[in-house]
């Protein structure tokens, strides 16, 4: 019998600051399970796809003002609205690949100065990433890529106040959930070398997980 087949997929997150390579690496990542034989779906956060999705689409392009903690609350719901569709691909046996998640969230607002506790609390209980890639890059590298400055965000200020945010983040999901959550990965180098450096890191967890799947700082 396939011993693969008592598992559930698992739930893998790309994090990192803007121009990092995340969605590149996101994609290569889906199209290597496939290619693999493994089913795997890709999320993207903020879905802007959706009618909260929308509204913050607007707002990250600056068609619109909204208050601190108002967005960082829908940038929540955008993520919960799609809860469910993501426990139940995994508990289908897909591997759910999210390019950013609520540790974006935490980074970005905490980094306009929202407190680091208000940040966390919207999304405890979100199912649990069992493994988060965050990639990095000197800012004078992602600076000097094509569309960096474009939306709200992008600017080498915020960039830094949310490195920083993020070392933190960092601190919260180990010493929370455990070490082997959380990875950084060098993002320098040519797409092929970050691919097969992150395929590496994945190893063993696309085969799937033995346990149920955990629930963010809870
Ligand atoms: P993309 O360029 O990856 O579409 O991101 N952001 C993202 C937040 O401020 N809070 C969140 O919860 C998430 C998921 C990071 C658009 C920008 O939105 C920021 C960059
Ligand atoms: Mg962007």
């Amino acid at each position: 019998s396939d011993p693969s087949s008592s598992r559930r997929g698992a739930f893998i997150v790309f994090e990192g600051l803007d121009r990092c390579g995340k969605s590149t690496q996101v994609s290569k990542l889906v199209e290597r399970l496939e290619r693999e034989g493994r089913k795997a779906r890709l999320q993207k956060f903020p879905d802007r796809t959706t009618a909260i999705g929308k509204m913050i689409d607007a707002y990250l392009q600056s068609k619109a003002e909204m208050d601190d903690h108002a967005i960082h609350l829908l940038f929540s719901a955008n993520r919960w609205e799609c809860a469910a569709a993501i426990k139940k691909d995994l508990e289908s046996g897909i591997t759910v690949i999210a390019d950013r998640y609520a540790f974006s969230g935490i980074a970005f607002s905490a980094a306009k100065g929202l407190p680091f506790d208000f940040c966390l609390q919207p999304d405890t209980s979100l199912p649990l990433p069992d493994l988060t890639l965050y990639l990095t890059l000197p800012q004078e590298v992602a600076s000097q890529r094509s569309q960096f400055g474009e939306e709200r965000y992008e600017t080498i200020s915020m960039q830094q106040a949310t490195r920083e945010q993020f070392a933190l983040v960092a601190q919260q999901v180990t010493s929370r959930h455990g070490e082997s959550k959380w990875t950084q990965v060098d993002a320098s180098g040519t797409i092929e070398q970050v691919a097969d450096r992150i395929w590496g890191l994945v190893g063993e967890i696309a085969d799937g997980i033995e346990g149920d799947i955990g629930r963010l700082w809870v």
